[in-house]
């Protein structure tokens, strides 16, 4: 795990206590990831997990990692645009990921540092990696957060609902009612298209409604949860679909970028896309969204 922040301590915790293989935990702040590693082998022995937890500030203890995480980078700050943390982020990343390239050449990565569509590629770009071996976090929590208003909407379980979510991660995204079920059944059987749309609303404004009541940092709870959903999928080699931000070579029309489509997660990594059939409207969000990311990419230095 790199970034020993809310999102990576967090994930950290939901992977210890699954016990799916050892952590190494880094950080920029020293003493920081060495502290919270050692408070959490503490909690495997109240717990009930044996599973080892190295903090550390050097990359060198990464060596041979099967998988990496990726959550290091700031948050936008006031007065900060959002060229500015571009910017930033793309250089912690980029120098993380070279990183990554000399310790751990074969580890498959997922990104979750934001701006995610764009920073996604400049880890594929500065690792090297081939496209399938890195990818990003933000379908699965969007979905997630689909899911949970559209359960409370029909006073129904969280866990009887499938949602799917595609697009960038942010305004761009594409929440895909029709691609959505309950317990088998399509949502558009269970609700009005009204309130439908007041979902999808929630949900893509759904990073900023926790911005907002937080006031300082953004959510870590959900998007730990989805890193982890993903991460058991590669350990496991589970062959799980989930919605994931990875590289187009075609599908979608679309080539040379990434945004979020449902993939077949395994072993190495992205296996498949699946292309899903969509209406004019989530069409040119789409397009817009991938507009916008190419004019970024094309702009930033790697
Ligand atoms: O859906 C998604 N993809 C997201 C993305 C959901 C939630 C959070 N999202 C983004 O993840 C968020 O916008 C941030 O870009 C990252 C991490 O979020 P978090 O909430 O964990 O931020 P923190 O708590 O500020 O943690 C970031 C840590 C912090 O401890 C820094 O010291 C560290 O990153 N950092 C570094 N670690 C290692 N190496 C370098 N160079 C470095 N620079 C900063």
């Amino acid at each position: 795990m790199i970034g020993a922040g809310n999102v990576g301590a967090t994930t950290v915790q939901r992977l210890a206590e699954l016990e799916l293989g050892d952590i190494v935990m880094t950080d920029v702040v020293e003493g920081m990831p060495q502290g919270k590693a050692l408070d959490l082998m503490q909690a495997g022995a109240i717990k009930g997990y044996d599973t080892t937890i190295l903090g550390t500030n050097n990359y060198s203890d990464i060596a041979d990692s099967d998988l990496v995480i990726i959550t290091a980078g700031i948050a936008r700050k006031p007065g900060m645009s959002r060229e500015d943390l571009i910017k930033t982020n793309s250089r912690i990343v980029g120098e993380v990921s070279q990183n990554i390239a000399k310790y751990a050449p074969k580890a498959v990565v997922i990104i979750v540092t934001n701006p995610l569509d764009i920073i996604t590629y400049v880890a594929m770009k500065a690792t090297g990696f081939e496209s399938k071996r890195v990818f990003g976090m933000s379908g699965v929590l969007d979905a997630g957060r689909f899911a949970t208003f559209i359960a409370e909407e029909l006073k129904c379980s969280r866990k009887n609902v499938q949602a799917m979510v595609i697009g960038g991660h942010g305004d761009l995204m594409v929440p895909l009612p029709q691609y959505t079920t309950v317990s088998g059944i399509p949502l558009q059987d269970l609700l009005p298209e009204e309130t439908i749309s007041r979902l999808v609303k929630r949900t893509v404004n759904g990073g900023a409604e926790i911005v907002d009541l937080l006031k300082q940092g953004s959510a870590f709870y959900a998007p730990s949860s989805a890193i982890v959903a993903m991460a058991e999928a590669i350990i496991k080699d589970t062959k799980s679909v989930h919605p994931a931000c990875a590289y187009l070579d075609g599908q979608y029309g679309q080539e040379g970028i990434y945004f979020g489509v449902p993939v077949k997660l395994g072993a190495a990594g992205v296996e498949e896309i699946i292309e899903l059939k969509l209406n004019q409207e989530q069409n040119d969000i789409l397009r817009k969204s991938s507009e916008s990311i190419r004019k970024i990419i094309s702009q930033i230095e790697i």
